[in-house]
């Protein structure tokens, strides 16, 4: 019987619990496996943001495709998903899902590197901009490789005609990352697997409780973000009743909930925004497409609760600058990330080195990662449904006006 990845994760975790908790420190045997994945996670990451938001910029930042709805579009996306990963931040920091942890007692501290005394603010931000490019990707650093594919893919832009050849080099590019991604993600139950079973062996099943708490964050916070944010956009820009929307979108919702794929729901999406929400074609064909890409309210949500809960896992305090970085890194980190399946925890990799945290936290909630995954891929849905509604509201085109 041939199960799907995010299964076998599943499978791969709940075996982590099992042999972790009958063999203890004995299993410390699959250390390697989970170091192997998550140098495989280092390894893409610095290629995977470059091609994928060179691509992501210069795909939507076409002045000609751009025009007035193309701006309210991506203006409404950036400002939305800002919003949910200030919510998710708040909603972690009020549910703290990794304090109090008897573990963090036992010193399990996070690798050197997480511990670094944190810059100062003009220091971080001078920072961002690189020296040299090469070295920038050479070293990893994740600010300053975002920092030069924003500029290529603006630059890209203004060129015009004679970079084509340049857009579709990183096209192609991005293409045979997300390929190398996917193959990554096959080797993930085995490092999950590799970097949980030992940590369940040291330390007992009570690693596992502040998972309920995660999944608690973040669901409290898509919900409460889907509510209020899309309820008071679809109210105030197209006059439409958030029961209405809701209930107008719910296929699509609940397509997006079993399948964890954007991309997979937008048939689905656009038929509900077309025929329940009254948006024209010609709008939902470019909104929606875009935000299946470039729009993930639900995953910026699982970022910031992801981070905050992994902050507290290792017992780091994140500065008030760090959380600026996460809200930044996010933001620009959903452009590029496409809309399948676990395509957030590859990006949760890329926030957490932003800003020095730990990639072994990722183990410990790659796990329910399908569950993070079913509701983060429900919202991201239902906010490009917002989107669109909004767009035709403000071009007095809804419902054809
Ligand atoms: N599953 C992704 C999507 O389709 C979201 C994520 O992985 O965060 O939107």
């Amino acid at each position: 019987m041939k199960f799907n990845l995010v299964t076998q994760i599943f499978i791969a975790f709940v075996l982590a619990i099992i042999l972790g908790s009958l063999f203890g420190s004995s299993i410390d045997f699959l250390k390697p496996f989970g170091d192997l994945f998550l140098r495989l996670i280092k390894f893409i990451i610095a290629p995977l943001i470059l091609s994928t938001l060179v691509v992501g910029v210069a795909g939507t930042s076409d002045p000609k495709q751009l025009g007035r709805i193309g701006i309210k579009t991506v203006v409404y996306y950036l400002a939305t998903t800002a919003i949910a990963i200030i919510i998710g931040l708040a909603i972690a920091f009020l549910i703290s899902p990794g304090k109090g942890l008897s573990i963090s007692s036992n010193g399990l501290v996070a690798p050197e590197s997480a511990t670094q005394e944190p810059q100062s603010a003009i220091t971080t931000i001078l920072n961002i901009v690189p020296e040299n490019p090469f070295t920038a990707l050479a070293a990893g650093s994740i600010l300053q490789i975002i920092f030069f594919a924003l500029f290529i893919g603006l630059a890209i832009t203004l060129v015009g005609e004679k970079a084509r050849p340049v857009y579709t080099f990183f096209e192609g590019f991005a293409e045979v990352m997300y390929k190398i991604t996917g193959i990554v993600m096959k080797v993930a139950p085995i490092g999950i697997l590799g970097l949980l079973a030992p940590v369940i062996g040291q330390y007992g099943l009570s690693v596992l409780l502040p998972l309920v708490k995660v999944i608690l964050a973040v669901y409290i916070a898509c919900i409460l973000h889907a509510v209020i944010v899309y309820s008071t956009a679809v109210k105030s820009f197209a006059g439409m009743s958030p029961k209405r929307f809701f209930k107008g979108i719910s296929p699509a919702a609940l397509v997006a909930f079993s399948t964890c794929s954007s991309s997979g729901t937008l048939p689905v999406t656009i038929k509900n925004t077309n025929e329940n929400l009254g948006v024209p074609n010609r709008i939902s064909s470019f909104v929606l497409p875009l935000g299946a890409t470039v729009n993930m309210d639900g995953t910026a949500i699982y970022q910031g609760v992801a981070v905050i809960f992994i902050a507290q896992f290792y017992n780091l305090e994140l500065s008030f600058l760090q959380l600026l970085t996460v809200v930044l890194i996010t933001i620009l980190a959903s452009i590029g990330t496409a809309g399948v399946p676990g395509a957030g925890m590859i990006m949760l990799a890329m926030v957490l080195t932003s800003v020095n945290m730990p990639l072994e936290g990722i183990a410990l909630i790659a796990g329910i990662d399908r569950v993070l995954d079913m509701m983060r891929t429900s919202v991201n849905v239902v906010g490009d449904a917002s989107a669109a509604v909004v767009v035709a509201g403000t071009e007095k085109v809804l419902d054809g006006e």
